[in-house]
């Protein structure tokens, strides 16, 4: 190989305070696996020596406990965008110790070429392969990784030899032109390529190759349990419905789903929904239950930005790698979130809510409107141009302490205009065409949990003093100041804003 090898810590050292740097991968696949955790050794050296060190850090989304985890533990971290989920980090967040700022995953690809986000003065980029004049095949995340590579002043490599040799042909590496001169996203259904099985880095740029072996670690799912269960056979029904009244048809639409124990089990729920025909989905990950869908014949082809499956799975995805390049396309997120395409695709959109208001905004991200939770992710650029777009979330939450149906959300990131259907365990309601009255009557009747039905009544009852969307606003945030205050919303008393 041209490129010298280094050891993960020789590349650490290329790293300096403050400095901004761009990560490959998208949720755990394809993001750095070796140099983060020199980086943070490295922060923790210099940080018990006085010396200040932070890295600023661009990503497709989330990363994994040896990206965001450890580099967070160590504080290592100054600003970080876009999606993040690591508990560390999170509190690194909600503290201010890390600047984070919170953007549409479809979006972070052109604001960086934009100049919105400054530059790239230094990557770690996971590959399959690489040969001498720079050309690579990306890991099973790909993110922002052609834009960041195409920014960085320099590039450290990140070899994976697990996946060596294996992946060519699975990628479709496309960058779209910038305004003025921006044309159309040829996409018209979900197998489309338009790009490039391979991505052409400058050699000049690549500073070295850390070699690597391991899959993705990420994460599993809880178990399915009988509230996530209910909420995925209510999503099927919903669907079912539609396709019998035309208003989906029979060949049925792409699918995108996001992230979560709730989308997961929704996906399973599809695997059981024998009148939906073997569907496509266009979504930005694919997880352990796809793969599973695609097995059996139920999922016939997914556009995904990353495989986000547990190493069991990912093992068994590189054993029949030739199946699942005829049944897969990994992309870059500004095209697999492509707000563009999901709308000519007609993209059903399932995400899942923190809390939802009567009238039908949704809470993705803050946990009582104050602490951040994740982040938006594609959530954004799904639900805004969806063919039709459901968000669903439990009825209560830790035991019914909280409402996840309340008066007004705490933080809106999908407004009543974005969101058609809203399904929790308890049903369905369908907001298409209704007034925000009609939607709160729908939500609480169908969606919130018997042991809040009164009281949300009771709000809406209370603020019947005219307006389209009637609020008593000195109450509408009544449920979460109760939930602070005793630890349970059931003890709020409405009363006392009469
Ligand atoms: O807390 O972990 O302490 O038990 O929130 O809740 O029910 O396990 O839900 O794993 O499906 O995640 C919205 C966070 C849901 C996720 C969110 C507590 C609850 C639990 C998690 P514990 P569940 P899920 C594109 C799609 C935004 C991004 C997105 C998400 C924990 O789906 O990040 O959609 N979405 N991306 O107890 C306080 C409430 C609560 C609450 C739940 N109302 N108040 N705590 N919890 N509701 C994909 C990508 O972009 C990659």
């Amino acid at each position: 190989m041209r490129f010298p090898i280094l050891t993960p810590e020789e590349a650490a050292e290329l790293f300096y305070n403050d400095c901004n740097c761009g990560f490959s991968g998208f949720t755990a696949p394809g993001a750095p696996k070796m140099v983060t955790q020199a980086i943070a050794a490295k922060a923790e050296r210099l940080h018990a020596q006085g010396e200040p060190f932070k890295i600023n850090i661009v990503t497709g989304a989330s990363t994994s406990d040896k990206c965001d985890g450890m580099l967070a533990r160590a504080n290592a971290i100054g600003r970080r965008t876009p999606y993040q989920n690591h508990p560390d980090l999170r509190k690194r967040i909600n503290s201010h110790d890390a600047h984070y700022f919170d953007l549409h995953l479809s979006e972070t690809a052109q604001k960086l070429r934009y100049g919105f986000i400054g530059d790239i003065d230094i990557a770690i980029i996971e590959v399959s392969d690489i040969q001498d004049d720079g050309t690579v095949v990306v890991g099973t995340g790909v993110g922002n990784v052609p834009t960041i590579a195409m920014m960085a002043k320099r590039i450290i490599i990140e070899l994976n030899e697990k996946l060596r040799h294996a992946l060519y042909g699975l990628h479709d590496i496309y960058i779209p032109l910038d305004p003025p001169c921006r044309r159309e996203i040829p996409i018209f259904k979900p197998s489309d390529r338009i790009g490039s099985p391979v991505l052409k880095l400058d050699p000049e740029k690549i500073v070295g190759v850390v070699m690597s072996d391991s899959y993705e670690g990420v994460r599993p799912f809880t178990p399915l349990d009988d509230t996530t269960k209910m909420i995925g056979a209510n999503v099927c029904r919903f669907l079912i419905g539609e396709m019998k009244a035309g208003r989906i048809p029979s060949s049925f639409l792409p699918i995108q789903s996001g992230v979560g124990n709730v989308a997961n089990a929704v996906l399973y729920g599809l695997a059981d929904a024998k009148e939906i025909p073997p569907f496509q989905m266009y979504t930005e990950v694919i997880q352990d239950a796809v793969i599973e869908l695609m097995k059996n014949g139920r999922c016939s082809f997914g556009s995904t930005s990353s495989l986000t499956v547990s190493n069991e799975v990912e093992e068994e995805v590189i054993s029949n790698i030739d199946f699942f390049k005829e049944h897969l396309v990994v992309r870059p997120v500004e095209i697999s979130n492509n707000p563009e395409v999901i709308r000519r695709l007609g993209v059903i959109a399932m995400n899942t809510a923190l809390e939802a208001d009567i009238f039908g905004n949704i809470n993705s991200t803050h946990v009582t409107g104050t602490k951040m939770m994740n982040g938006i992710g594609g959530s954004g650029d799904f639900t805004r141009n969806a063919y039709v777009s459901i968000f669903s979330c439990p009825s209560i939450t830790k035991e019914g302490k909280i409402s996840n149906i309340v008066p007004m959300v705490s933080h809106v990131d999908h407004t009543e205009h974005s969101v058609d259907i809203l399904v929790t365990d308890q049903g369905i309601a369908d907001m298409r065409g209704l007034d925000p009255v009609q939607r709160a009557e729908t939500i609480i009747n169908n969606c919130a949990h018997p042991m809040y039905r009164e009281l949300l009544h009771d709000y809406l009852r209370m603020s019947t003093r005219g307006g389209q969307t009637p609020h008593t606003l000195e109450a509408s945030l009544a449920f979460h100041t109760e939930f602070l205050a005793s630890g349970d919303m059931r003890n709020v008393n409405l009363g006392k804003y009469l």
